[in-house]
């Protein structure tokens, strides 16, 4: 009679995203649980967002609310809607003491005895929604430095990516997964919709150092700068593949598993850049080192950018190390 461990009848679902918080909560510096807590809201936030991606044309979720946020985008109805479901459940989470999101012009405080900062993209890729194209989440997490209880201070606030202690993404495509690392590696957990839980699909992701696939609006190539149209023609002499689904999370997601770069360069229309480094850049960066892949706004390491302001832009080089390195030898 085969052990049940290894009975082919049951085929194992593997570890479910509680138990693997549970077993890896030790490796991590302040490992009293509040981390782990956190990231099971972030957990349990994503799968009501999830639920209403997926349903969005049926109850009326399509299009957009008429507001601009701060950016000057046009707001979503599911970018508002899942800016309210991760701050509710972080707010009542109790960790988060502090939140800056794309949607909110300034941090939200939660006044409360949090010891974690976080920052938000709480629907990355927005303008994908009506088109039933992947579109995502992104996250990064820090540690208060002021004492906690005491007044949030810009120093809480304004942290290099350098200092994020854990930070990831939500992918809500054909499946739904959740990537993170908490500077330990980078594990992906795929949800399971009929048992409404993530369990672990992609334990120890590692980006290939090499890929031929890349990743860019070429619709902005007048605008780029030389070195950027110099290495995108050292690409197409390597016949490397063009990619680009318009949806960072989904285009990121894909270059961390085949191999790949994303750049999003300075253009005319965005002098600095597009992508915002506190709730864009940072988190994928701090993933992408993690998987053994490099980031960097064409000279400088991404998660060493000081922060100035929440909504800062950056240009934005990222994916496999040899192929940021050859892109940023151009400039
Ligand atoms: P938001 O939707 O959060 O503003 O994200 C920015 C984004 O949509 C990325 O997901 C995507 O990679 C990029 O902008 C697409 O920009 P463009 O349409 O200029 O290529």
């Amino acid at each position: 009679m085969p052990s049940i461990e290894s009975s082919r009848i049951a085929h194992s679902i593997g570890t479910a995203l509680d138990r693997f918080i549970k077993n890896n909560q030790s490796q991590f510096q302040y490992a009293s649980g509040e981390l782990s807590q956190l990231l099971r809201d972030i957990a349990l936030a994503s799968k009501v967002v999830n639920r209403e991606v997926n349903k969005a044309g049926l109850i009326d979720l399509m299009g957009a609310v008429g507001s601009q946020n701060m950016a000057g985008d046009e707001q979503q109805k599911l970018d508002v809607l899942a800016n309210i479901r991760f701050t509710r459940a972080l707010a009542k989470g109790g960790e988060v003491c502090a939140l800056v999101s794309e949607e909110s012009d300034s941090f939200v405080d939660l006044n409360n005895e949090g010891q974690y900062v976080i920052a938000i993209d709480p629907l990355d890729g927005s303008s994908n929604i009506d088109v039933n194209v992947s579109i995502g989440t992104i996250f990064s997490i820090y540690r208060r430095k002021s004492p906690a209880g005491t007044p949030i201070q810009e120093l809480d606030i304004l942290q290099k990516g350098s200092e994020q202690v854990a930070a990831g993404y939500v992918l809500y495509g054909s499946s739904t997964m959740l990537v993170y690392t908490t500077g330990y590696g980078v594990n992906g957990f795929t949800y399971e919709p009929t048992l409404g839980e993530y369990f672990l699909s992609h334990p120890n992701m590692k980006i290939p150092e090499d890929g031929k696939i890349y990743s860019i609006n070429e619709g902005s190539s007048n605008s780029f700068a030389q070195p950027v149209s110099d290495y995108l023609k050292f690409c197409k002499e390597k016949n490397y593949t063009a990619r680009y689904i318009g949806s960072l999370v989904a285009d990121f997601h894909r270059n961390l598993l085949k191999g790949g770069i994303y750049i999003y360069p300075a253009t005319a229309k965005d002098p600095k850049g597009k992508l915002r480094l506190m709730y864009e850049c940072n988190a994928l960066a701090f993933v992408v080192e993690q998987a053994g892949g490099k980031a960097s706004d064409g000279k400088e390491r991404i998660l060493d950018i000081a922060l100035t302001d929440l909504h800062q832009r950056t240009a934005f080089f990222v994916g496999s190390k040899n192929m940021v390195e050859k892109a940023e030898n151009f400039n």
